[in-house]
């Protein structure tokens, strides 16, 4: 059964016009070594109340790389969607959806009703923006009008797209920044819209550019996420972009080794403005990192998990989780978008490699049942550009483990999917969620008063093939328990426990 809304009845939680207050008990465990060496885990209890502000803004969102594969299939996702726009294809009349987004399409389980389990909506947990009054805007280097870049993107069907254009023909990205030594030179054809100047005045006009887009669109907040191509690594340094203030020094000396997509951020920053890195590069350099949390600003990446990657911290976490050792990973894509032309050049395609490549990594350390002192399985990643596939990307990952009594057995699996149809929704997951985080407050027992989250939102780590965390904190790559992670946090901000799955009341 699902239900559309529902309310919690609990004394520790209050509805007032203006929030949810929950007064949650948080049960964990503390790890200590007694002096004979001996290890003691002791189950702690601390309390935390948690608000939540119920009004739902009017949100405006800003993608870096508008006019691309990804920044068109948002855009036409959203019309179709809020417009109600249906098409014929072959095999039949096609509607819109919000499919592949964790908040609009999947649910959570309330409990059980009269023997049937009762389940709601993933975004009726809190009060969130409807993505279909998301404002849409955003920066590309490329000039084209949307509808052509939607034609160009060649994701969509057809007849879809002809009914679209009246509404994108008219609409063009904002010019952006662009350096050709970030990404590939293969791009150089399509960079013809370009913010001029020094470092120092490109991030202030994307200052400016934020704030008129505001004003222009009366929104009460904006969210920027960039989707625009794989940079290369920038260079980290001492004094240059280590510290905050280095950083800020580095742009106005107009310094080669500041990225485009860490000026984006700093601006973002600087204007109090959350940023998603949807791609694999290290945007956050420790000075942005610095900034985004002194000014506690919401950043978050990297890298969107769509596909192979999705499936790879599923599978891994499934075989250590079993008992099983996974011993070479191998994984093959090809793919014939822009983004696989700009994967084409090696100092890209490091950049994703990195990110694809680090996910099994806590899964592995977490079972040395299996895996002795520095042991690691091969791991490769391997990317192709082929054209003729265009968005359709073809993942092809072997999986080789270690079994019972010095068994052996290999899964392999083969994926084809437009690539942006994945990442679309996971985009307007990642700007709706990290506008709601931005509307929680928590405060820990002893703690004075309500505080914001942490800026750096770990949170949002499903939804990221290299979540970023704040330092010292663990990365969590497993995709079940990063969706956890995110629903018992909603959870507790409702003052409900966390779906521990033991289901004693049946037993
Ligand atoms: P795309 O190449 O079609 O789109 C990127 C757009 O960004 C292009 O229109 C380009 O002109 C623009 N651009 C490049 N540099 C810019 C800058 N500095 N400022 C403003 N615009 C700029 O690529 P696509 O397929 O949309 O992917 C976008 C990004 O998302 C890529 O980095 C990709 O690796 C990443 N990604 C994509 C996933 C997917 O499933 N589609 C999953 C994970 C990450
Ligand atoms: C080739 O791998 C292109 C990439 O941009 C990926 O398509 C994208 O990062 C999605 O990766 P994954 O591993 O989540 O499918």
């Amino acid at each position: 059964m699902l239900v559309d809304a529902f309310k919690v009845a609990s004394p520790n939680v209050t509805y007032t016009d203006d929030e949810i207050r929950s007064v949650y008990q948080y049960d964990s465990t503390k790890v200590s070594r007694t002096q004979d060496g001996e290890f003691v885990v002791q189950p702690t209890r601390t309390t935390y109340e948690f608000a939540v502000e119920r009004r739902v803004p009017k949100l405006g969102v800003m993608l870096v790389g508008l006019g691309g594969n990804n920044g068109t299939t948002v855009a036409a996702g959203i019309l179709a969607n809020k417009h109600g726009i249906t098409w014929m294809t072959k095999d039949g009349l096609r509607k819109p959806n919000y499919w592949g987004s964790l908040t609009q399409a999947a649910t959570v389980r309330l409990g059980n009703f009269e023997g049937e389990e009762v389940h709601a909506p993933f975004k009726a947990l809190l009060p969130m923006v409807e993505p279909n009054d998301i404002v849409l805007g955003g920066w590309d280097i490329s000039g084209m009008n949307m509808a052509e870049a939607m034609e160009r993107a060649a994701v969509l069907d057809f007849e879809l797209q002809k009914q679209l254009v009246p509404y994108l023909k008219d609409v063009v990205p904002l010019p952006g920044i662009y350096d050709p030594a970030f990404i590939a030179a293969n791009q150089e054809a399509r960079a013809d819209s370009l913010i001029k100047g020094s470092r120092q005045q490109q991030m202030d006009t994307v200052r400016r550019h934020i704030r008129e887009f505001k004003a222009a669109n009366g929104v009460d907040s904006v969210v920027v996420l960039w989707t625009a191509n794989t940079e290369r690594y920038s260079q980290l340094a001492e004094g240059l972009n280590d510290t905050a203030d280095n950083l800020l020094a580095s742009i106005k000396r107009d310094e080669a080794e500041i990225a485009p997509s860490t000026l984006y951020a700093t601006a973002c920053v600087l204007e109090g403005v959350p940023f998603v890195n949807g791609s694999p590069q290290n945007t956050f350099v420790p000075g942005l990192l610095e900034l985004a949390t002194a000014r506690g600003v919401l950043i978050a990446g990297d890298d969107f998990k769509s596909g192979q990657t999705k499936m790879k911290s599923v599978l891994v976490d499934f075989l250590v989780g079993a008992g099983l050792k996974p011993t070479a990973i191998v994984s093959y894509n090809h793919l014939g978008n822009n983004d696989g032309m700009n994967l084409s050049a090696p100092a890209t395609f490091r950049s994703k490699e990195i990110s694809k490549s680090n996910v099994v990594d806590d899964m592995v350390a977490s079972n040395s049942l299996l895996y002795g002192p520095g042991e690691h399985p091969d791991h490769v990643v391997v990317i192709k550009y082929v054209p003729y596939v265009g968005d359709s990307k073809r993942a092809m990952d072997e999986y080789t483990s270690e079994i019972f009594m010095g068994g052996r057995n290999t899964i392999v699996m083969h994926n084809t999917c437009e690539d942006s149809l994945l990442a679309a929704p996971i985009i307007l997951d990642l700007v709706l969620l990290a506008e709601l985080l931005t509307r929680v407050r928590l405060r820990r027992d002893g703690e004075e008063s309500l505080h914001e989250l942490h800026p750096v939102a770990a949170l949002l780590s499903y939804l990221t093939k290299a979540p970023l965390v704040p330092q010292g904190v663990p990365v969590v790559n497993a995709l079940s328990k990063q969706r956890a992670m995110l629903e018992n946090f909603f959870r507790a901000c409702v003052g409900l426990p966390p779906d521990s799955n033991m289901m004693l009341e049946f037993k």
